[in-house]
């Protein structure tokens, strides 16, 4: 039996463990990307497990996410990775150069390489034949050292693409597909891998929305072959030498298959408040406040000529307001030399630096109880900044379509031909802004600089014998990262744990943190209780780092989503999971709970561990590795990192 594409990138990266579905494997990292708002931590982190040396053959570190610079906390954290880039041989790309999946996907990124990013939409790389997966940045920390990175084996789906995409349909409108039936939750270890006729005409940056926005279903990554769809983009981008063909043998199994048709495809959205809410445009006729073009997901070229050919010659409607955040500086340059920017700017466009700006809601949140659409891949409630903000995902054409009429609506409906345009023969290739590795004698005169904002490092104790403590917050399902710790205006703090530790859970409950305080004052634990797909979107681990600060020494939930649960382990919490809704129902917050030998128990590998909570036993689940069991004793992944070295 021959080897999916997945399977061949994957044993030809094995480091430890036996290939077998489902069982923990250790894979060989070619490449990592951190961003800054995850990166000061990760780099923190590699400072601190003593490390001085990258190992990978390229790491890369992007300023994309934290750029608005009020206030010298951005900035300093922006002067730290700078210099830590300088001292570790990593590039450095700066800030304004472009998003970290758009410009590694431009410069960087190559078929048949492992990826490892601090950033759940690393899956991006897929589009052009890699495994490229998303991760906290302590695991990235370890992998710029040369450690290994586990994951779950994972089973292979693959997606059957067939036909033609019709007019007004695009990349956005698979992935929406994808989404509609895979939903948000419960596709954890899996991997999409996309092949059939169709994805053969899908060009890399469309392979890329997909990949990218794969992430919302909570798979490990998606990927395509790399084809002569793939050679096209890396010529166009002057690396022809990056490119090899792959792809799965003819007689790959599979652990099961979608068929989509593309020519059947229509215009689809993402409602309110989950990329999973996939609804027809055609259902939808709504007035429309603000439309935000951009994001790692649709900010390519094409992405953006779409839009303004659309919207060429036209004025943008008085109650609409409209921004453009091109991907990167390359897309930039180009449509401001070929006169795009120019038909955007007379539209009305509001033009913001290359960066993440609205996706992750640090600028542009749109007015009270308004409808914004956007083609970025997350509209969680109060993510865009607006708690009470309607946020729709679209493509690009749809979008436009809502800017040129104040509505969203079917773009079928409109009476403009539909702009078809073509990915070039020759991107605009321009590296200056991205700061190569010095030569180790310049590295080691490099100082790193700290300032204020670049706070220390909090550290977990061992595994205590037994958890004494209380459940101090009990949420519903479906929370994600941005609920536990959000982004927007409180992202500055990424770097200052205990500040921004003020701030976990703020959008739910704003007094957890002092009633976890007080809690950790006393010799307590605190312990989270959840419900289904806990920990859903962003990659960023503070959603852990921050409650260990807190003390919250565990989480019992229905389910929780696999980079949050790694996550979780990495800084000495353990993630257990409750049989059924009924135990979910029995258990209120402030019990007391206490989980005794609990040291013993993971020692022992148990999978069942008694709980008490104000004295009612519940049976909760524990499926770890030996190694997750080991890092969990020892306080989390960076203490056991140092013990083993
Ligand atoms: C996101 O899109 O939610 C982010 C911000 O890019 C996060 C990373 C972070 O929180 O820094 C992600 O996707 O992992
Ligand atoms: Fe940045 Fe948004 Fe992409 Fe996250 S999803 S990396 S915030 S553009």
């Amino acid at each position: 039996m021959g080897y999916t594409l997945t399977e061949k990138i994957l044993r030809s990266h094995l480091v430890e463990g036996d290939y077998r579905k489902g069982e923990e494997i250790g894979i060989r990292i070619d490449q990592t990307l951190t961003q800054d708002a995850t990166g000061t931590m990760a780099y923190l982190q590699f400072e601190s497990m003593g490390l001085t040396n990258i190992e990978t053959e390229l790491s890369a570190s992007y300023v994309d996410h934290n750029t608005v610079q009020v206030g010298f906390e951005n900035a300093d954290d922006h002067r730290y990775l700078q210099s830590v880039a300088e001292a570790f041989g990593i590039y450095y790309s700066r800030p304004g150069n472009g998003i970290c999946h758009q410009v590694h996907l431009e410069r960087f990124g190559q078929p048949g390489v492992t990826l490892l990013g601090s950033d759940s939409h690393t899956p991006t790389g897929g589009g052009l034949g890699m495994i490229a997966i998303g991760a906290g940045g302590l695991d990235v920390a370890v992998a710029i050292g040369g450690g290994a990175y586990n994951l779950t084996c994972p089973r292979v789906t693959k997606v059957n693409l067939e036909g033609d995409l019709p007019d007004w349909v695009s990349a956005k409108d698979v992935v929406l597909k994808i989404l509609s039936q895979l939903t948000t939750k419960g596709n954890v270890n899996t991997v999409l891998e996309y092949g059939g006729d169709g994805a053969k005409k899908l060009t890399v940056p469309e392979r890329a929305t997909i990949t990218n926005m794969g992430a919302e279903t909570g798979v490990t990554t998606s990927i395509f072959p790399s084809d002569e769809q793939t050679a096209k983009f890396l010529a166009a981008q002057g690396r022809s030498d990056h490119w090899k063909p792959l792809s799965a043998d003819d007689d790959a199994e599979y652990d099961s298959s979608i068929d989509i048709d593309l020519s059947e495809l229509e215009p689809l959205a993402a409602a309110p408040h989950s990329p999973g809410n996939v609804v027809p445009v055609r259902d939808l006729d709504i007035a429309v406040d603000q439309v935000m073009i951009g994001s790692c997901t649709n900010s390519s070229y094409v992405d953006l000529m779409t839009v303004a050919e659309m919207v060429k010659g036209r004025t943008l409607p008085p109650h609409v307001s409209f921004g453009i955040a091109p991907g990167s500086r390359q897309v930039l340059r180009m449509i401001a030399r070929n006169g795009a920017l120019d038909q955007l700017l007379s539209f009305g466009a509001r033009i913001l630096e290359s960066a993440c700006g609205f996706c992750i809601g640090n600028s542009m949140s749109p007015p009270s109880a308004s409808a914004s659409i956007r083609t970025s891949n997350r509209n969680f409630e109060g993510r865009s900044g607006t708690k009470d903000a309607k946020v729709y995902l679209t493509s690009p054409a749809v979008a436009a379509a809502a800017a040129i009429s104040g509505r969203l609506f079917d773009p079928r409906d409109l009476e403009i031909p539909y702009p078809r345009v073509e990915m070039p023969y020759q991107f605009e290739i321009d590296d200056s802004m991205i700061i190569a590795p010095l030569s180790p004698v310049e590295r080691s005169k490099v100082r790193i600089i700290r300032g204020p904002n670049i706070g220390e490092l909090p550290r977990n104790t061992p595994m205590p014998n037994d958890i004494n403590g209380v459940v101090t917050i009990k949420v519903g399902n479906y929370v994600t990262t941005d609920h536990i710790m959000p982004a927007g205006s409180r992202l500055k703090y990424r770097s200052n744990v205990p500040k921004y530790a003020q701030f976990v859970f703020e959008p739910i409950d704003e007094e957890f943190p002092d009633r976890a305080t007080k809690i950790r004052d006393k010799g307590l634990h605190n312990v989270i209780v959840a419900g289904l797909s806990y920990g859903q979107g962003s990659s960023r681990e503070h959603a852990a780092l921050c409650p260990m600060y807190l003390g919250v020494r565990a989480v019992v939930a229905r389910s929780i989503e696999r980079i949050h649960a790694a996550n979780l382990i990495n800084f000495g919490i353990i993630p257990f999971a409750l049989a059924s809704d009924q135990e979910y129902d029995s258990i209120s917050q402030g019990l007391n709970l206490t989980i005794p030998r609990i040291r013993q128990a993971l020692e022992k590998g148990e999978s069942l561990i008694p709980a008490f909570f104000d004295g009612s036993k519940i049976d909760l689940r524990l499926e770890l590795s030996g190694r997750q069991r080991a890092i969990l004793l020892a306080g989390g992944l960076l203490p056991y990192t140092v013990e083993k070295r």
